[in-house]
């Protein structure tokens, strides 16, 4: 495994390099941080390369501590054996919980001011971490990701993804990456300048512990994975702070055809209630054109809301009109009659109302190659 480790490294030459102007922004000396880390039968090789590949690219003095939550992995041994390196504690879940609620866990555990999230399936780059904590501290409102780069599924090679991209997604709920738009990418002059991003992909960003708290943690009501980035998105935005990719900052990742794991309620229900969580609690009027986009998602259950309305209005957060007029205008409203046209056809089509393909396929996000692949995030 030693050996593979090193001729993973050995590949991080070919790492893209970063702009030399951003240099200059590692002058301050930043906080350290919680690195937290949950995983469910990963591989060992690939957890062993993200803990390696953050212990190793990172000032020591910024790490002070990687949680990891085994979210109830076959082999209770991973977590004890993990827990032998230096800087790492390991909590085990009594069960399975997912992505969610083990973040959760982690970040109640955690000991730093900042958090940071990362997935189980990762190799960060050089100087990743200070250009992202140097700009929460900053400003403890802004919620950053690093430039999320492309470990082959093949061959786990470490590719470069293009440096001009930025977090999107259709009404369907169904996150891809997007070419920033072209009055914003004229205006830019500095290319290691912070991309405002409408939603992350969520498994790679750093957040101020308090801010994370304050703006209510997760959705922990939502199982497994997805639809969890959309919640934290839109909460990040439409009740005070920002979001952004910030090009001196690369993380590789490795962008999964399918979930290598089980999703005991299935994966297609699963999408559908944390995203139709997401939508009732945050999209207002708006959710009408997710249903519209995700016809089969009417009339399943997804849990009481409550808590999380109740948050909103605590936290006097903005309508999601606004984030719509100011984050990501260049979402378009379908048109009334096209909606209506979309969903008696679908109505047709998708009889009987339940789990299908393609629900399930559009479930996931694509790598930032503009490849379709599917990202399993925990
Ligand atoms: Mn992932």
């Amino acid at each position: 495994m030693l050996r593979r480790l090193r001729r993973g490294s050995a590949a991080n030459h070919n790492c893209p390099k970063r702009c030399p102007v951003c240099v200059s922004e590692l002058r301050h000396r930043p906080p350290p941080t919680s690195i937290i880390i949950t995983f469910h039968n990963e591989a060992r090789s690939t957890l062993l390369r993200t803990i390696k590949s953050v212990l190793i690219r990172s000032p020591p003095s910024l790490i002070q501590e990687i949680v990891l939550i085994d979210d109830f992995s076959s082999d209770p041994e991973d977590c004890q054996l993990l827990s032998e390196i230096p800087k790492v504690r390991c909590l085990r879940n009594g069960r399975r919980e997912g992505l969610i609620r083990s973040r959760v866990r982690g970040a109640n555990t955690a000991s730093a001011a900042i958090l940071t999230f990362l997935d189980s399936h990762c190799e960060v780059n050089t100087d990743w971490l200070q250009p992202m904590i140097q700009r929460v501290k900053e400003d403890h409102t802004r919620v950053v990701s690093p430039i999320i780069d492309v470990i082959s599924l093949d061959n786990f090679a470490y590719l470069a993804a293009s440096a001009d991209l930025r977090g999107g997604f259709d009404w369907s709920l169904h996150f891809k990456w997007e070419q920033i738009p072209i009055e914003q990418k004229m205006a830019r002059s500095d290319p290691t300048q912070p991309i405002r991003t409408p939603v992350i992909a969520g498994g790679i960003f750093v957040m101020d512990k308090s801010w994370f708290n304050h703006l209510g943690q997760y959705d922990t009501h939502m199982d497994i994975w997805g639809g969890e980035n959309f919640e934290l998105s839109f909460r990040v935005w439409m009740c005070g702070g920002s979001l952004e990719i910030l090009p001196c900052s690369r993380v590789g990742h490795v962008f999964r055809k399918r979930h290598p794991y089980d999703f005991p309620e299935g994966n297609a229900l699963t999408y559908i209630k944390n995203t139709r969580r997401a939508a009732e609690v945050w999209m207002d009027e708006y959710k009408q054109y997710y249903y519209s986009a995700r016809p089969s998602a009417q009339g399943k259950a997804f849990g009481s809301i409550a808590d999380r309305l109740t948050l909103r209005r605590k936290l006097n957060c903005k309508p999601f009109r606004w984030f719509m007029e100011n984050v990501y205008p260049e979402l378009r409203v379908p048109e009334q009659e096209a909606v209506s046209s979309v969903l008696k056809k679908a109505v047709c089509v998708w009889r009987p109302v339940g789990p299908t393909p393609s629900a399930w396929q559009s479930a996931g996000a694509s790598a930032p190659t503009g490849r379709s692949r599917r990202d399993g995030n925990s």
